[in-house]
């Protein structure tokens, strides 16, 4: 185990003036990957997890986690996810506040964590969810010409930008448009074609970076996995608006079970890995694994055994584990205080090139 330094002291000393936050952290994450360094980091894990959640935000200090009670430490990185942030809702899709995100966000970068947001919207031409694929015009219609353009330009995109700016600085690796290869989000492979997609992407970007002039957003690209690079890049929007390669990929236990469905996690992550590298190699970019995890972790050495073998020879800069649900009992993946698995966790936070945040 190797802890995480403040990233302000990255940012203090012989450093331009001119460098903004995005800049700090892309060269705090590098510096990491040089050294060989993997940071972990967990969903949602400030503001709930197995069987708790935060109650009272506004006075509550933040300092419950179930990564904290088993290994000691806080993960390095903390995932938020933003859906519902378009709609002006109090709450996100999972119920957290998103006041509680955004002091919850600030608080764990002034701990010296890093914060990542993903974000799924719900699906503005049905009025359902992000996994509502019933139409295939839905990107098209945010698009300039398209009939929601308006829409997706001066409410959607406004209220992402109030919100991100809203956090003062704090610097956040920015996932839009995840998964984008397969079809079960609407903006998803066979939902709109590769061009909608990057134009997709590309609107974001430059509303927030460049109508909104936030500077404080590094972005990751991140398909799933289980596709061709060639797959992978169909619908990269290029580098002017990318920072980081990421990949989304889980383990799934079949028929054969957890051994088999290791090796298969394993053979694939690997595969993907080794093509991201090159992109990542190629595009002087950074790399990460942005979502994994084995969901109820039925794997009593899933962390020593499968992940941090399958990992540990890439430049992942780092590994984020999908959220523990409060609410939900078999949906968690991260090991919580008592849970079978917590040992082994704790044996994987311990690792010399793993890097967790000292409360
Ligand atoms: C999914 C599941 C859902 C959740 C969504 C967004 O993978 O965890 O229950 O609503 O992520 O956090």
């Amino acid at each position: 185990m190797c802890a995480l330094t403040l990233l302000s002291a990255c940012s203090s000393g012989d450093k331009k003036p001119m460098e903004t936050p995005k800049d700090q952290l892309v060269a705090k994450l590098f510096s990491y990957v040089e050294k060989g360094d993997i940071l972990y980091g967990h969903q949602d894990d400030l503001s709930y997890g197995h069987a708790w959640k935060v109650e009272d935000w506004e006075a509550d200090s933040l300092t419950r986690s179930d990564v904290k009670a088993v290994t000691g430490m806080y993960p390095a990185i903390v995932g938020f996810d933003l859906g519902g942030i378009e709609m002006g809702d109090k709450a996100n899709l999972d119920s957290v506040d998103f006041g509680l995100i955004r002091k919850a966000a600030m608080l764990h970068a002034q701990r010296g964590g890093i914060v990542t947001f993903s974000w799924h919207p719900r699906n503005p031409l049905t009025g359902g969810d992000a996994w509502d694929v019933s139409s295939d015009q839905v990107v098209k219609s945010l698009l300039e010409g398209g009939g929601l353009h308006d829409l997706f330009m001066d409410v959607w995109l406004k209220r992402l930008g109030d919100f991100l700016e809203s956090l003062e600085g704090t610097p956040v690796v920015f996932r839009p448009w995840h998964e984008n290869v397969g079809s079960w989000f609407w903006w998803g492979g066979k939902l709109c074609t590769e061009q909608q997609y990057k134009e997709l992407y590309r609107t974001t970007w430059t509303y927030l970076v460049k109508a909104r002039g936030l500077t404080n957003l590094l972005w990751c690209y991140s398909p799933n996995s289980n596709i061709s690079v060639d797959d992978y890049m169909s619908r990269y929007p290029g580098d002017e608006f990318v920072d980081m390669f990421g990949i989304d990929h889980y383990e799934y236990v079949g028929e054969d079970g957890v051994g088999e469905a290791g090796v298969r996690f394993a053979e694939e992550l690997k595969r993907s890995l080794t093509y991201m590298n090159q992109l990542a190699k190629d595009h002087h970019k950074l790399m990460c694994l942005s979502e994994t995890g084995l969901e109820s972790l039925g794997d009593p050495t899933w962390w020593t055994r499968v992940l941090y073998p399958t990992i540990a020879d890439f430049p992942v800069a780092y590994v984020l584990t999908w959220r523990n649900a409060h609410d939900k009992p078999g949906h968690f993946y991260a090991a919580w205080e008592g849970f079978e698995n917590a040992p082994d966790m704790k044996a994987f936070s311990e690792l010399a090139d793993i890097v967790f945040l000292k409360p």
